[in-house]
């Protein structure tokens, strides 16, 4: 399933990266895309909302 999270507090590729890595190092088969300029992060992966949202928020950011 591929999740659609709008993450604010996104400003710039190392926030980006930062978060691609968190999801990946705790979900590793996850397909992670982020996109800077609409400050949004699409995750193909098995993990529900709830579980991507709570790793994004562990790695410094605030999903919407
Ligand atoms: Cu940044």
């Amino acid at each position: 399933m591929t999740l659609t999270i709008k993450v604010p507090s996104i400003a710039c590729e190392v926030c980006g990266n930062t978060i691609t890595k968190a999801i990946q190092s705790q979900q590793s088969d996850a397909q992670v895309a982020v996109d800077v300029t609409t400050k949004t992060v699409k995750v193909d992966t098995a993990a529900s909302m709830e579980q991507i949202k709570a790793i994004i928020t562990e790695a410094g950011h605030t999903p919407e």
